[in-house]
């Protein structure tokens, strides 16, 4: 018996075979959970039906994070399927893609600084809010997705990095806040990985390459990696981590020269 068996699984962000969710959602699955996929547009809806299929499952659900609506919404649906909620998955993140390019300085602006926070943390507590009845009392557990930017100066992240460190320290209030409903919250800070948001990002191949060469392990981490630690942490192997940040990156956040 797998050790998710029996637990509802809301899974946000799979958008190709090489998400970091899709990663999640597998392992998962493997592991007993049922999982409900979001699709966060009418593009994408289909390919993410198909996702679901490859679960076991029929539920995929509309999710733009950026709508208060269509958060109320979707846990007005999910209602509809299942009587209650083990585990949320947040695997979603934006800048506009000026402000991952150059110089941090230079790139800014108002308007950035406010969408990379907006989608890339106030999402998560917004999703851990409108999830709350669903959630409680059932040693459920809230899990995002984070990157070493938050902590260190990483060139071209740029205003990600402080959207970062604000999901961050989103996981420590929300898990604060959360612990005594028996709900534990927790952020996995993945290496880089080549994904489809990857791809918009110039010189992302060069600093997969740089990081082969110097991390402890010689290459970059997987998303069947990623995936196997996330559903540790939303397994009840994990009922005594909270509000904690757990570096899946083969080794790399270590060094100081490599
Ligand atoms: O968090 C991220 C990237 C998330 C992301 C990706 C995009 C591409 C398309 C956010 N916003 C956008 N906006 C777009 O228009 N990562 C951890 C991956 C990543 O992105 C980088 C990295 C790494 C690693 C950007 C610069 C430097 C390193």
């Amino acid at each position: 018996m797998g050790f998710l068996q029996g637990k509802k699984v809301l899974i946000t962000g799979v958008a190709s075979n090489r998400s970091i969710a899709w990663g999640c959602a597998q392992a998962m699955r493997r592991e007993g959970a049922e999982i409900a996929l979001t699709y966060q547009n009418d593009k994408l809806k289909t390919r993410v039906e198909e996702f679901a299929a490859k679960l076991g499952s029929t539920i995929a659900l509309p999710l733009d994070v950026s709508s208060d609506r269509e958060i109320t919404h979707l846990f007005t649906e999910l209602e509809a399927h299942w009587d209650g909620l083990d585990v949320i998955v947040h695997s979603v993140a934006f800048a506009p893609q000026h402000e991952l390019a150059g110089d941090y300085v230079e790139g800014l602006t108002r308007e950035g600084f406010l969408t990379a926070h907006e989608i890339s943390s106030y999402s998560f507590s917004a999703l851990a809010k409108a999830s709350r009845r669903m959630m409680e009392g059932r040693n459920g557990s809230l899990l995002t997705m984070t990157f070493l930017g938050s902590v260190r100066a990483v060139p071209y992240y740029n205003v990600m990095g402080l959207a970062k460190a604000s999901l961050e320290a989103n996981v420590r209030y929300l898990a604060a806040s959360l612990g005594p409903q028996g709900t534990r919250v927790n952020a996995i800070s993945a290496g880089p990985v080549q994904t489809l948001a990857a791809s918009g990002i110039s010189h992302f191949r060069s600093m997969l390459k740089q990081v082969e060469r110097h991390t402890p392990l010689r290459r970059t981490v997987t998303t069947e990696e990623v995936g196997n630690a996330a559903a540790f942490l939303c397994s009840d192997l994990a009922s005594g981590i909270t509000g904690d940040i757990l570096y899946v990156d083969t080794g790399f956040n270590i060094l100081g020269l490599g």
